[in-house]
């Protein structure tokens, strides 16, 4: 017999969770400026002191994943100390993403520069991370790369992907039983000629000559307008070759806008194919689901609570495609009632039974709401106005 709706839903909820990026929490802004927030984190242990409020209303953002340089200030040896910050804001260490793209070295790139000394340093940065995450027990180093050149003939793009190849090469070497590294990808920004790793296919083919631990990473704001991101998903889980997901939205190219505000149907039709590999192997599709977003105008921590409430919702939704009904209906070609099959899932309104979920599992039925009436917000708020103006007139 199928199991019952809100079971279905609650079985669904109870495997999900989502990490934080610890830089949605700090004050960022477009290359055009910044508008700052009183109340955005200031520096890593107010990162992890928010994140924990998140989990703490949500119950699903146990991690957080942290970037070195920003949140590690003396690189390994402040690897323990980030970690007890964690731990006392009742959240852990998630994903550690190396940071190949801020210093002057890499101003020609990183592992793909034709400076040798630039790629040694960029190896060297990466192979620290990937001891920073044995320190932190974390499983995924993410990787993502800024390198790329902005006029024609001015890289030799061959070789770059030789050195690229190189570099991943050394640090799968680097890793230990149980971590893995994820290849991230993106088409444009901030070159605007070439990437070195532009798209899923030499994502794909980059972590395929890496070695076995080395998985693709895709981040939903880093494709074309168009590009059939579902489709991306199914090809790599089918490869064995998906890791994970950064997630946000986007109109127009890598936007970095509140989940599933432009189009929930994307997001619903990429944990839908997740679902459905997951009913047709039996397997559970092993990915690290991350949120990767810029808050530069809503309320950083707001923000943060009505991403994972809307990746929860439409986690749920995919859960209640009917499965077996759908592949009857693929296998007879019946197109209507295939496609009103998705459709009638992702009309459901999950949220009642996402509710009593919460519930029943101790958490407030809505966390949004939970978190105002919480008064966190209005006391960090003015105790970092207070720090901010301490800082200035102590300066002055
Ligand atoms: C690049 O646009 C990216 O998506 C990478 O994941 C970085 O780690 C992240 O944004 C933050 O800069
Ligand atoms: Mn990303």
């Amino acid at each position: 017999m199928p199991a019952r709706p809100d079971e279905t839903v609650c079985q669904a909820l109870d495997a999900f969770q989502i990490e934080l990026p610890s830089w949605g929490f700090a004050n960022t802004g477009t290359r055009f400026g910044k508008f700052i927030q009183a109340a955005a984190a200031t520096n890593t242990e107010e990162k992890f002191a928010d994140a924990g409020q998140v989990h703490k209303f949500t119950g699903c953002c146990p991690s957080v994943a942290v970037h070195v340089l920003w949140d590690f200030p003396a690189g390994k040896a402040s690897a323990a100390e980030t970690m007890a910050l964690a731990a006392k804001s009742g959240v852990r260490v998630g994903a550690i993403n190396p940071n190949v793209f801020q210093d002057q070295i890499y101003k020609h790139g990183s592992l793909g520069s034709p400076d040798a000394e630039a790629r040694r340093a960029a190896l060297q940065h990466i192979l620290d991370s990937v001891e920073i995450a044995a320190v932190t027990g974390s499983r995924d180093l993410s990787l993502w790369f800024a390198d790329g050149s902005s006029y024609p003939g001015t890289a030799n793009i061959r070789h770059r992907k030789q050195w690229f190849i190189e570099g991943l090469r050394a640090t799968h070497r680097r890793l230990a039983e149980g971590q893995r590294m994820l290849v991230e990808y993106k088409p444009f920004e901030p070159a605007f000629y070439h990437t070195d790793i532009a798209d899923w296919g030499m994502a794909l083919l980059m972590a395929r000559a890496a070695g076995p631990k080395a998985k693709v990473l895709v981040d939903t704001g880093h494709h074309y307008q168009a590009q059939n991101i579902e489709q991306i998903v199914a090809w790599l889980l089918d490869e064995d070759m998906l890791g994970g997901f950064h997630f946000n939205d986007r109109r127009y190219a890598d936007d970095d806008l509140t989940l599933g505000s432009i189009d929930p149907y994307q997001v619903f039709r990429i944990f839908h194919q997740i679902a459905q590999y997951e009913f047709e192997t039996g397997r559970r599709a092993d990915l690290a689901y991350m949120i990767d977003q810029s808050h530069n105008l809503k309320g950083k921590m707001e923000e943060m609570i009505q991403t994972a409430m809307t990746a929860q919702e439409l986690c749920a939704k995919a859960a209640l495609v009917d499965h077996a009904k759908l592949a009857l209906h693929q296998r007879d070609a019946d197109l209507v009632d295939a496609e009103e099959c998705l459709k009638s899932a992702f009309a459901t309104d999950a949220r009642p039974m996402i509710q009593e979920w919460r519930r029943s599992r101790g958490l407030a039925p809505d966390p949004l709401a939970a978190f105002r009436a919480s008064g966190y917000l209005e006391r960090v708020t003015r105790e970092r106005a207070a720090k901010a103006a301490g800082a200035v007139s102590s300066y002055a």
